[in-house]
């Protein structure tokens, strides 16, 4: 028997009941901090409901950004939102390097005007066996590719993100290689479902979550989804990444979700929604297979994992 409240209340009720018991608890916090943050986020929220796939309600604003994964800020994941404090996502440029034809540094603003930002409800599954669901603002990838011209040596982007010791206390222990980078196929990123994240909630992103800029790319484990990114290099080579250089027997450059191919230490095969009791299944790709499954055609997805 699976069945959870969420699932058999019709979804505005649902909606409306959690935002009585959300005024609940904002009052007894006393509205002390955030307050323009959780009240656009609850006056907001029904703009998202017919972006939402079947089987999905949304996150809501205090999971999103209490419950991280940011080791800049330490490994625990209410770290991020404790020790974020101090980083300062304004002003922002990214340096685009490589093979491409207008390299140079870009100033945040810049990159914006250029572009459209949409709304996207993405599933994001972590590696780790959980995952949210999650109202996104952003831009499409592949227009900041079109803007800065690759050339046509150009396969693959790494994507790095910013490093301030100073302001992010976790990057002064060795927990992982700094910077932290990430990469992507072209043709992956090139794909309208990846998107440079700018906010959530109709909000600017939160620290924790990235700001002022990060990527989504939702059919792939969080991990991808580098944060605070500085740095976008054009390479012809699949570049490093900092976990597969970390442990490539458990992470691979592609990290696709795939319910069939097990971490070595447990299994992808169902997932634990945050804020939902029963672990759900995985879906390959997680879920967004009718989309991408075409660009992996003919690769044996147990060895390109
Ligand atoms: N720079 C950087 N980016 C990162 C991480 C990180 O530790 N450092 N963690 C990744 C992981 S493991 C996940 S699951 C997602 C979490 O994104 P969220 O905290 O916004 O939900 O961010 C990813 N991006
Ligand atoms: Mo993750």
């Amino acid at each position: 028997m699976k069945i959870l409240s969420s699932e058999i209340t019709p979804y505005k009720t649902f909606l409306n009941r959690r935002k009585i018991i959300k005024l609940i608890s904002y009052s007894s916090l006393g509205l002390l901090f955030s307050k323009s943050a959780k009240a656009n986020h609850e006056e907001n929220v029904d703009q998202y409901t017919n972006l939402l796939d079947k089987d999905d309600t949304l996150n809501n604003f205090e999971e999103i950004t209490n419950y991280n994964n940011f080791y800049e800020f330490g490994l625990g994941k209410e770290d991020p939102a404790k020790y974020s404090n101090n980083f300062q996502p304004s002003p922002w440029s990214i340096r685009i390097e490589g093979l491409v034809n207008s390299p140079g540094d870009y100033h945040i603003e810049d990159i914006l005007k250029g572009v459209t930002i949409e709304d996207r409800v993405y599933r994001l599954r972590c590696v780790e066996g959980w995952s949210m669901v999650i109202p996104w603002q952003g831009f499409s990838l592949k227009d900041l590719i079109k803007k800065v011209k690759p050339d046509n040596r150009a396969k693959y982007i790494q994507f790095e993100t910013v490093y301030r010791p100073e302001e992010m206390p976790g990057q002064l222990r060795n927990v992982l290689p700094w910077p932290y980078v990430e990469g992507l196929r072209m043709d992956e990123a090139m794909h309208s479902l990846s998107i440079l994240s700018t906010g959530l909630y109709g909000h600017n992103l939160l620290n924790q979550n990235g700001a002022p800029i990060r990527l989504v790319v939702p059919w792939k484990y969080g991990f991808k989804s580098i944060k605070s990114i500085v740095k976008m290099r054009f390479v012809d080579n699949e570049p490093t990444t900092t976990w597969s250089k970390v442990n490539p027997r458990e992470y691979g450059f592609y990290s696709n979700v795939n319910p069939e191919v097990h971490h070595p230490r447990w299994t992808q095969g169902t997932e634990r929604r945050i804020g939902e009791f029963y672990r759900r299944p995985t879906l390959m790709f997680n879920g967004y297979a009718d989309q991408v499954s075409n660009l992996y055609k003919g690769m044996d997805l147990k060895k390109f994992y």
